[in-house]
Parts: structure tokens; sequence; C-alpha cells
């Protein structure tokens, strides 16, 4: 591989749009102020602070686990010691991890961060802990869903796709999920519309470090249902892998899409949507019900990334496929001017984009909406130049615009009116977009998700005009944030020293060849050949890994006082142990 491969983890890393990719510069540095003013969490908060499982539960388990695998100078010589640590993990966060890694296309070894420790200079949201996994999960509609609120039974984002189909009655079998039946209403009819809706970084950790910013979710939780237990179901928790996991009703390893980036037939690493919607492996359902349906009914979907396609499909791609409405960001001139929604060319003839959302008012006449959200009239969001953060788009400006274009699109494609149910997929992630500028605990982010809020409420009271009682909302996320080390007293592990060290131990042959192909928040890709070309084991790399502390690959300003010592990693194995572990 070359160093300048468009498909090399390092370019990948600059990629644009990419969750590894700081969007601000400085943004780190600010997070980081704004943090060491928060209050310092302990290790007991991290585990207790589990939303979906038993604090109780999580205790025992990790706090065993901790004892099992900190011990780095107890290992045996000669033992794998990766296999005692992969089962000292909780065992939901071990179930994740199996669900989301796959031999081919992911990394080959698995590392996972200690607590809140992140695999990043910057910030992350990729763990297969509670934090970034716990996802609100609401069911709305009267007529169809029962008015129970909270359910506690667990869930997870592979048992939307079946609950559809039970909604409308449509044939779908999902590999790994299950109908969430105490949100149905005993034979109710069809809806007349379904519309799933994602917070983009909206877990269950993030909204509830800011309790007081989403009083119209918290309104429809009892006039619907809410799992209360919901989680991702995998690991990594981050974008492209959730949403193919909501539109298919599989977990990665069944799907395919394993992360943000991804190892392709051909050995290279890369984005996992670069090479187009073929990453899919399985049947998304929105693809098969639009096929069997046709003309009667509609499919439609409003995002910003092609990541977000994996809740909606490959459209016209398959054969016999439909064109599904779909739109898209498309990125301005320069860094600060807007988007405009399209859809990429190299996906355009797969999908169906609606021109018309183009000719509404521009995000530019929305910018008060992040003026306002900071309380103060003064042509400013908490101090920001709305204008410089691309063009206002990241700036909570960005929610009433989108939503002025959902709901053209919700009327000039007759969405309800059709003589099957039609479907709707949003995703918004402005909640993500701030969580990596600013930490997920900031002022920026409880402005965000009051307007995030509020634009749900605009939403829902849009569609109940339009089609009372007739249609269903299910309101979701694909993983939760980081909140500023300053809180929670997680240490952010540098790609590029972990990189560095790996390479420094392992990579003798000489060659310019690198043995670390790319490093990922949840595993590092390496070259097979080099594996060989250096005579080395997935297990040394793993041993050695597992014993790296703070001082070694921790950013600086994130090691607290007396832990620089602190190994960095719960757990390091080779991936290919997962299908094997006994525990
Ligand atoms: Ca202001
Ligand atoms: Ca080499
Ligand atoms: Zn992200």
């Amino acid at each position: 591989m070359t160093p300048h491969d468009p498909n090399s983890g390092d370019e990948l890393e600059a990629f644009p749009d990419a969750d590894v990719a700081p969007r601000h510069e400085n943004a780190d540095d600010r997070a980081g102020a704004a943090g060491r003013r928060g209050r310092n969490l302990s290790r007991r908060a991290f585990l207790a602070g589990a939303a979906a499982v038993p604090a109780g539960l999580w205790m025992d388990r990790a706090l065993a686990a901790a004892g099992g695998v900190r011990l780095g100078g107890t290992f045996l010589a000669g033992r794998d010691p990766g296999p005692q640590a992969a089962c000292a993990l909780p065992p939901d966060v071990l179930a994740r991890i199996k669900r989301g890694w796959d031999p081919q296309r992911s990394g080959q070894v698995v590392i996972v961060p200690h607590g809140w420790n992140w695999v990043s200079g910057r910030i992350s949201h990729c763990t297969p802990w509670h934090y970034t996994a716990d996802v609100p999960m609401l069911w709305y509609g009267p007529g169809f869903i029962k008015g129970r609120g909270g359910v506690d039974r667990f869930v997870t984002c592979a048992d939307i796709a079946p609950t559809i189909s039970k909604l409308i009655r449509f044939p779908f079998s999902a590999p790994d999920g299950t109908v969430m039946t105490e949100a149905l209403k005993a034979s109710p009819p069809k809806p007349k519309l379904v519309v799933v809706l994602v917070w983009d970084g909206g877990g269950r950790y993030v909204l509830d470090l800011h309790p007081q910013s989403w009083p119209h979710l918290k309104g429809l939780i009892p006039k619907g249902t809410w799992f209360r237990r919901a989680t991702t179901g995998s690991s990594p928790t981050s974008t492209p892998p959730v949403h193919a996991t909501m539109g298919t009703g599989a977990f990665p390893r069944t799907h395919g899409v394993v992360d943000t980036a991804m190892r392709f037939p051909d050995g290279r690493v890369g984005d996992s949507w670069s090479r187009g919607p073929g990453v899919i492996r399985v049947p998304t359902l929105a693809d098969q019900y639009a096929k069997a349906k046709g003309s009667a009914a509609r499919t439609a979907f409003f995002a910003t990334l092609p990541w977000h396609l994996g809740m909606l499909g490959q459209g016209a791609r398959l054969p016999g496929g439909a064109r599904h409405t779909a739109a898209l960001k498309i990125n301005g001139s320069t860094p600060s001017s807007p988007p405009h929604w399209g859809m990429p060319e190299r996906l355009s003839p797969y999908y169906r984009f609606p021109s018309y959302v183009n000719g509404l008012p521009p995000l530019r006449s929305y910018w008060e909406t992040a003026d306002l959200a900071d309380g103060r009239n003064d042509g400013r969001w908490r101090g920001h130049d709305i204008g410089a953060l691309v063009g206002g788009f990241n700036t909570p400006a960005r929610v009433p615009w989108q939503t002025r274009a959902i709901k053209e699109v919700i009327i000039q494609e007759q969405l309800g009116h059709h003589d099957e149910p039609d479907l709707l997929f949003l995703n918004y992630k402005i909640i993500d977009e701030i969580g990596h500028l600013y930490y997920a605990d900031s002022i920026e982010m409880a402005d965000t998700i009051k307007v995030q809020d509020r634009g749900l409420a605009d939403l829902v009271a849009f569609l109940d005009h339009r089609l009372p009682g007739q249609w269903v909302l299910l309101l979701t996320a694909d993983h939760g944030h980081t909140a500023s080390p300053g809180r929670t007293g997680g240490m952010a592990v540098l790609e590029n020293a972990l990189r560095r060290v790996v390479e420094d131990r392992f990579d003798s042959d000489g060659d310019t060849a690198a043995l670390v192909q790319a490093i990922r928040p949840i595993w590092l890709h390496l070259n097979p050949a080099e594996i060989a070309d250096n005579g080395t084991k997935l297990q040394n790399v793993s041993t050695f890994i597992a014993a790296l502390t703070a001082s070694r690959v921790a950013r600086a300003d994130t090691i607290r006082q007396g832990h620089a010592n602190d190994q960095v990693f719960d757990a390091v194995f080779a991936g290919s142990i997962l299908p094997h572990l006994t525990c």
C-alpha cells in the first residue's frame, strides 16, 4: 500500500465526514477546558451509570474484569492472555464485540479501552461500553402503539426492522432481531405511514447528561412505549454499522458494515461506503418492501451522509430494486459555506433525489435558532460565529432547516396517502457533530438537544395534523458520545502514538510497507503480508498492546495525576478467538 492510497486508514481519517476526523480547529482544546471545570466521576460512576443494565450486574462483572486483566505482569509466558481477558469483560460488552466483528472486514486485533478511556486523540464515541451503546427507543402512534410508558426488557436496534414489518404486515426475516411486541396493540389496522427517526449520537448517556433538554420526548413517553434498556446491540457504536442494523435487523457480523472503515476484498482499508451500497450483504426491509409493493407504497429517506443509507438499503442497485426517494448533504465550496441537499453522483443512479427541497429558504434564514439557543439575542451562539461553523450547519440552525425540507418531502411525496403503508427514514446528525466538536457534557450539547427536541415536537405536530391517528413514530439513536475527560477521568489514547509503538516493536523487516494499516477505536487493521514478513503473531501484538500504559500512548492533558502508569486497555485480543470462546 502506498502512503497516499485513498483507501488507507490515514487517508480515511482525513475524510471530512468521517467520525474520526475533527471538524473544527482547537475544538479539543476548548472542550478540554470546559471539561476540566466539570465534575470528576469515578470508575464506580462509570459502571453505575449504565442506563440499560442493572448497576449491580455492571459492578460485579466489570470490577471482576478489572481485577482479572489489569495484572499485566502476571501473564504466564507462552499462554495467550487474550481469551481470559475477553471472558473477563462484562457479558453484554463481550456480546456486542462478538456481534460486531467479521473475520474479513474487521481489524484483526480487538482493543477494549479501560473505563472511560477512548481511542482517538480527538473525540470519539466508538466503544463497546454502555455509555456509547445505550440508546433511546420510543414507539409512538395512537391506534397502533400502546401508551404504556417504560418497558424494561432488553432490546436492540436489530429489533426495529422486524417490529416495523409486523406493523405493516409485510413478511421480513430479520437475522438477529425480534419484534418488540410490548409496544404493539392487538391486531390494529395498518398505519398509513411509519417514521423512523434517528438522533445521531443521541444515546441515553448523552440525553441523561442534559435531563432538562428534552421535555417533548419525555412528554411522548407515557403516550407510547419506551424501552428503557435499549442498546445498539453491537460494537463499535458508530453510525454506519448501527444504521445498517436498523435497516436489516441483523448485526454487523451478518450485514457486513462493521465500522466507519473496513477491509475490502483487495486488502485495502477504507470508508465502508466508499465503494457503494453493495457493502450491505443482507436485504433491508425497505428494499424488499418497496420492490414488492411498487407504486402502492412509497419509501423515503432524509439524512446527511451515505453511512445513513444502511437503514434504507441499496435501492436500484439491486436487480429490480426501487429508487427510494432519498436526500443527503452535499458540501459547499469552502469550509465555511453551507451545504445543500443532494445525492452524491456515484450514488445517484440508485436513489431519487427530491430536488425541490433546494428551493426552500436557505440555512441562513434559520441562524436565529442558533443565536437564540443560548438565550441571548446577540447574533452569536455561545460566543461562536454562526456563519463560521460551516455556514451554520454545525449549529442548532440545522434542525429547523432540515425539518422544513422533511415536511416538504412528506407533502410532495404524499406520504401517508398510498394504498399500502409508506415508510420514512430520518437522521438528524447535529447531536453527534456537537459531541465531536465540544464533548457530550458541553453547554453546546445542552442547547443542541433542546433544539432537536423542539424539532421533534414540530414534526410530531405536523404529522398528527396531517395524518391524525394514522401514523407511527420510532425514535432512537445509533450511539452515545464521550463526555469531557475532566468529568469522566477518561484518557484519550492517541492513534499515532499507538501506531508508532506497535511499528517500533514489531515492524523490523526493513521494507517501506507498514505493519499497521489503520488504527480504529475498537481494533487495529494489520497488513497480513507484514505480519508474515516480520514473523510475528497476533497474540504477541495483543499481549504487547495490553500492557501499554497511559504515559506511552495517551494524550498528555488527559493523563490524570498518579495514573501515568495505568494500562489503558481492559482487554486486547485477536478477533479470531471470538467464535471459539467458551465463556
Ligand atoms: Ca446568542
Ligand atoms: Ca515493514
Ligand atoms: Zn460520530
